[in-house]
């Protein structure tokens, strides 16, 4: 009986080691742990003004870029000011582009402001242009819309919240009060969490966001993190981050998705940003996120930009960009080109302006 409940209590023990054993490769492998960092620089200087992480930028047509900073207290996610969050946006036409704060008017409590993945709308009847941010005040997720008013102004419209909207991460604007949203875990509760990202369980998905229905867009996501457009609007790209690929989805009446492919990009994406004149997919990412997660400033993680060309045609082609092993950028989150110009932003660190030619 002795000998039985030892053999039964050693089963278990060994059964819990190779659990841990097997979920401790399973992490290293989905953050590529140990990766060589890849190497190749471009003409750069930093942002003025931006000190605390740029998590998301996009850019207009007309060259006016805008840019959420100051993102903290954020899943595990490492961050140095815990300030609230700002809005800046940056004229790309100016000879020397330098990040403006944005005043902020309306109702909304600017004291727990902690924007994340922003996307522009812009309403061709009449030119008028709405920012939407992704907004974590105490930990939350909402979406705020605001009205780009001009010059340094946004006027806060609305704060949408609703249970399917539960962990954003990036939103892609598709009407005046009309998004899609990934979400980057597919529950809230750590025990769920943690078996699927194991398991690698693709639960995650996108939603579909308007004033008269919200849903899920798509799933089959391991954990949704940048979500953009294609210039016709008819395509829709999500960064599955764990599983390292973009996936495509083409965009169907009635706001449907459907999925068409992913393409392999070999490392941890983040935001995604769309060249508005050759439809190319920019995107900033993580070459090693477990440095992400331990932050040592003696063996920073890196930055790795990447460009998918052709990304609905048979032959995508993937290419490095830009990648620095953390020396002059950490944890790059999003790349927007702008006709030969490259903004790159950060989760916690600083911004930079680069020259593509
Ligand atoms: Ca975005
Ligand atoms: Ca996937
Ligand atoms: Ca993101």
């Amino acid at each position: 009986m002795v000998a039985l409940k030892k053999t039964l209590i050693a089963a278990a023990v060994a059964a819990v080691a190779a659990f841990f054993g097997y979920a401790f490769l399973k992490i290293q492998r989905l953050s590529l742990a140990s990766r060589e960092m890849p190497v190749k620089h471009l003409k750069c200087r930093y942002l003025p003004n931006i000190e605390y992480g740029a998590e998301d930028i996009t850019i207009l047509k007309d060259g006016l870029a805008f840019l959420s900073t100051g993102l903290h207290d954020y899943l595990e996610l490492p961050s140095f000011s815990n300030e609230p969050g700002k809005m800046y946006v940056l004229d790309l036409l100016h000879p020397k582009p330098t990040p403006v704060e944005l005043q902020i008017k309306g109702g909304l409590d600017l004291s727990s402001f902690n924007p994340h993945g922003i996307s522009v709308y812009t309403n061709e009847a009449d030119d008028s242009i709405y920012l939407f941010v992704v907004n974590h005040p105490q930990q939350k997720s909402q979406v705020e819309i605001f009205r780009f008013v001009g010059e340094d102004t946004l006027v806060h419209l609305k704060t949408v919240a609703h249970p399917l909207l539960f962990s954003v991460n990036d939103i892609v604007a598709v009407g005046p009060e009309h998004f899609y949203a990934t979400n980057d875990r597919c529950f809230s509760y750590t025990l769920p969490l943690m078996i699927t990202l194991i398991l690698s369980m693709p639960w995650c998905n996108v939603v579909y966001y308007s004033p008269e229905e919200v849903r899920e867009a798509a799933g089959g996501i391991q954990s949704g993190n940048g979500i953009n457009i294609s210039p016709d609007k008819r395509y829709i790209y999500v960064s599955d981050i764990l599983d390292h690929e973009v996936d495509v989805f083409e965009r169907l009446d009635g706001e449907r998705l459907v999925y068409i492919k992913s393409v392999p990009v070999g490392t941890l994406c983040d935001n995604v940003e769309v060249d508005h004149m050759t439809g190319d997919v920019w995107l900033g990412c993580h070459p090693d996120a477990t440095k992400l997660s331990k932050f040592d400033p003696k063996d920073p993680p890196g930055s790795e930009i990447i460009k998918i060309k052709n990304i609905v045609s048979d032959q995508p082609v993937v290419t490095l960009e830009y990648g620095d092993d953390g020396h002059e950028l950490m944890g790059s989150t999003v790349a927007a080109p702008y006709e030969g110009k490259l903004l790159i932003g950060t989760i916690f660190h600083k911004a930079l302006y680069c020259d593509l030619k």
